[in-house]
């Protein structure tokens, strides 16, 4: 279903008006409010005055992340701090996390992007919905639970990890529609066969995975395993947390951003000129509604392309590919650059092969190393009788990834094959898949 059919299939020139009113209203309030944008803009040579139409986006200077890091943690705040009611916070991999803040009609706003996205992915009014998305500083716990609850939903709060209980809860409680992320849905359904339970068993049909990278390679794997449709949820904490785009069931491919609250660009990562449709690029942000935190061309980091093509859903907005990479996990491996996400397109062609795998990174005297772990497939495992010693058809495994990997890479990978469950998993939050030992 559609949750705000007035919204999600207004037609494009309505769509468009409604974006130019809501970005000019923005850059004057940002301008107004925010001081070190205030600022940029200044040093840019453009007033609100200059935002006429909605390619004046482009005149626009950027925001990163390091712009949160130097006004941590409210600097960038366009409200008094007593209309904030809520606040959030992402990890990041370094240094102090990124603070983000809400006023109450930002909450409301948000609950209204996260049950638009439940809605698409095939959430209907009285379904279960367990929630095993972290709750707390992160995002993604709060926000799809307020979103769930605006729906009708009957949630089941059950936060991430703690495997057992999930599984207990899933069994017991009829879930329909599950949230967590795409590594942790892997973890449950392989909990849920240990114990027995094939697919299709339960009630689930629906998983809502976000939050971390993800392959079509993946989805299979979980929906074959869980028995369920599996879809794309996207949004990140600097923008609202998730509920910045959702693909739709009935496609499943590329998820509409939600662009009466949104407007995205794609630029070139190095130039920061925006790139057409269809092109991969850096995707950038600007807020169109929020209160406390408006954020005005974010550099995400994530890499990804648009599609304006229409929908058989009916949704007008515009489709997000996968993220394809970000700009700062790119590796660059004797001068190759590489990311996670071409290690697994190289390997999932190989049916031995698991969807479990992890990539090392190590320096020997001056040369980069490329290592990547993978598990082989439980039935290969019990076909072969184990991994040590390797029996030939091991050895020929290896050669062959090695080789797939060669002919995606071009550069040689030397490839581990690890028995099924040696490798780590997630515990339900993010997996972290790039071992980098250079930097230690
Ligand atoms: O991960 C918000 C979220 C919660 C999204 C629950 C979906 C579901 P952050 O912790 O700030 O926010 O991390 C944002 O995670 O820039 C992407 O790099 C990555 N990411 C989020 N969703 C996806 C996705 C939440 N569907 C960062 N595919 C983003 C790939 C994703 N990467």
């Amino acid at each position: 279903m559609i949750w705000n059919p007035e919204a999600e299939t207004m037609p494009r020139a309505e769509l468009e008006r409604l974006q130019r009113e809501r970005l000019q209203t923005l850059v004057r309030y940002v301008y107004e409010r925010v001081e070190p944008y205030r600022r940029r803009m200044q040093e840019a040579g453009v007033s609100p005055d200059d935002v006429r139409h909605l390619q004046d986006l482009t005149k626009l200077p950027f925001m990163t992340k390091q712009d949160f890091r130097d006004h941590y943690p409210f600097g960038l705040f366009a409200v008094p701090r007593e209309q904030v009611v809520r606040i959030h916070a992402s990890s990041g991999t370094t240094g102090k996390p990124t603070v983000v803040g809400y006023t109450r009609r930002d909450l409301q706003v948000w609950a209204e992007v996260c049950a638009r996205c439940l809605a698409a992915s095939g959430a209907q009014p009285g379904d279960v919905f367990q929630n095993a998305y972290g709750y707390g500083l992160f995002t993604g716990g709060l926000g799809m639970h307020a979103g769930a609850e605006l729906m009708g939903l009957l949630v089941v709060p059950a936060s991430g990890g703690n495997t057992e209980r999930q599984v207990l809860l899933l069994q017991d409680f009829g879930t329909k529609v599950l949230a967590c992320t795409p590594s942790y849905a892997l973890t449950l359904a392989e909990a849920l066969l240990d114990r027995g339970v094939q697919p299709g068993q339960l009630p689930l049909r629906y998983g809502v995975l976000g939050a971390e990278p993800w392959t079509d390679a993946m989805r299979r794997q979980i929906e074959e395993k869980l028995g369920i449709a599996a879809v794309n949820i996207y949004g990140l904490s600097e923008v609202i947390g998730p509920g910045v785009a959702n693909e739709c069931v009935e496609e499943r491919n590329g998820s509409h951003v939600f662009e009466d609250h949104f407007l995205v660009e794609v630029v070139d990562p190095q130039t920061g000129e925006p790139l057409p449709y269809g092109r991969e690029g850096e995707l950038v942000f600007t807020t169109l509604t929020k209160e406390a935190l408006p954020v005005v061309r974010y550099r995400t980091g994530d890499v990804a392309s648009l599609n304006p093509e229409p929908c058989r859903c009916g949704r007008t907005f515009v489709r997000m590919s996968r993220v394809l990479g970000r700009t700062d996990d790119m590796l660059v491996v004797r001068g190759v650059n590489v990311y996670p996400s071409q290690v697994e397109a190289a390997l999932v062609g190989i049916p031995q092969l698991s969807p479990h795998y992890q990539i090392v990174v190590t320096r020997e005297k001056t040369l980069d190393e490329l290592e990547v772990r993978i598990e082989v497939d439980p039935s290969f495992h019990q076909e072969v009788g184990g991994l040590d010693p390797a029996p030939p058809a091991v050895q020929e495994l290896q050669r062959r990834a090695e080789q797939a990997l060669y002919g995606v890479l071009n550069l040689h990978a030397r490839v581990t094959l690890k028995a099924p469950g040696s490798l780590p998993r997630s515990e339900g939050g993010k997996l972290r898949r790039v071992v980098d030992q250079r930097r230690l």
